[in-house]
């Protein structure tokens, strides 16, 4: 079998997503997710013009050797472009070995480890009780972990909360928005949050809380002591995680769990983080963590030091990376929870699927390879426009990180 073809198909069926479909001299096919929310184009023009030219002609099986062919031949590593092209080459590649080979993917990395995939949802409110009711909302819908963010007091608006009724999705059309940031306000706020909630839904439902990188260790040591009687499942993104060591005064602090890495693109972000057990959870995804092939070695590397799985599945990432989270999710032994933000329905209708929720886990299917496609005479009805992520500013008007 050869790789005969490979093309790029761009569209925003509610929001912007990039789909590499790799075609073989054998009829089949298969799809990767080059997804990089604010910077799409950045990624379809990696891969046209510098990847897809050394696909041709190749073995679609050696996913091992095109991975290391596309990151070591580069000469220049790493970086969320370069891993977001590679890791749809590799998602494609497995997937088209599936197909080849009649089997689901995850058949391919281990066969099932569990019945279903954990998953979590995203409860969100302007205020307090709102945010309440919603996780009452998602555990009725039967999710048994639910990640709660609130609108807080004294600021306009805040990450997870979105704009009046419509579903969360950060990205907005035309140029960045800004918004305006207070830890001190965000600080005082979210004990209050859990307190309520834990009043409201008992200690039989997970809940998680993602701080999305605005803190620094001192602070994030101090929220995630005054969280502790609310024994949180995870705090996410406490800081950036440029600095590694970051995480250390935070672990010596405090006992609530910690789970970063959903902007991380190799092991070389994590490797502190993991082998000092600084963090519980590994969020990376497959789409911008490089595709399966080093996914795998990360999780397995994790394992050795008692690291869990987290993959990030926000809906910026399709649900071709859905998919190929759903088949690592129920194959890898060091599973953790996977993040579920149900997809628009008219995303749903462009990436035809055969995952599926019920009762608070998600399962990937039985079919050969991912079990997902893309309507690509559909897709075209919703062409791309361009889409920034917002920008946060301290109250005083210092950039700080969103
Ligand atoms: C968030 C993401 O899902 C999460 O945990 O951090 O929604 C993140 O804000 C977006 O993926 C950014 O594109
Ligand atoms: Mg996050």
């Amino acid at each position: 079998m050869k790789i005969q073809n490979a093309s790029i198909i761009i569209c925003s069926p509610g929001r912007n997503f990039v789909t590499l479909k790799i075609e073989t001299d054998e009829g089949i096919h298969g799809l990767g997710d080059a997804t990089l929310n604010g910077r799409e184009l950045a990624v379809a023009s990696y891969l046209s013009e510098h990847l897809i030219p050394c696909l041709i002609g190749r073995d679609p099986f050696q996913t091992e050797d095109i991975w290391q062919y596309l990151y070591r031949g580069a000469y220049w590593r790493r970086g969320p472009v370069t891993m977001a092209a590679i890791g749809a080459v590799d998602v494609a590649l497995w997937d088209i070995k599936g197909k080849a080979l009649n089997t689901p993917v995850y058949n391919l990395l281990g066969g099932k480890s569990r019945k279903g995939v954990l998953v979590y949802a995203h409860a969100h409110g302007a205020t307090v009780e709102e945010a309440v009711d919603d996780v009452v909302r998602h555990i009725d819908l039967g999710y048994l972990a639910v990640r709660a963010q609130s609108g807080i007091l004294g600021l306009e608006s805040t990450y997870g909360v979105p704009k009046g009724l419509q579903s969360y999705e950060p990205a907005e059309r035309g140029l960045p928005s800004e918004s305006r940031w207070s830890s001190e306000l965000y600080l005082r706020h979210t004990p209050k949050l859990f307190q309520k909630v834990r009043e409201a839904v008992g200690e039989n439902v997970h809940l998680l809380h993602d701080c999305h990188h605005r803190l620094t260790p001192i602070e994030a040591a101090r929220l995630g002591k005054e969280l502790e009687p609310f024994h949180l499942f995870w705090l996410e993104d406490p800081v950036p995680a440029e600095l590694q060591d970051g995480f250390k005064l935070i672990r010596e602090q405090t006992t609530t769990p910690i789970a970063t890495g959903e902007v991380f693109n190799t092991i070389w972000d994590a490797h502190d983080l993991i082998q000092q057990q600084w963090i519980d959870y590994i969020r990376m995804s497959i789409v911008h963590g490089g595709g399966f092939t080093p996914l795998k070695k990360i999780a397995d590397f994790a394992a050795l030091y008692h690291v869990r799985t987290g993959c990030h599945g926000a809906t910026d990432l399709s649900p071709v990376t859905m998919a190929a989270a759903l088949h690592f999710g129920i194959a890898i032994h060091n599973f953790g929870i996977q993040e579920h933000m149900p997809h628009s329905a008219e995303t749903d209708e462009v990436f035809r699927h055969q995952y599926r929720y019920e009762a608070g886990y998600m399962y990937p299917g039985n079919a050969p390879g991912l079990g997902v496609d893309i309507d690509e005479k559909l897709a075209s009805k919703y062409p791309y426009q361009r889409a920034y992520l917002p920008i946060n500013r301290k109250l005083d008007g210092t950039l700080t990180d969103w």
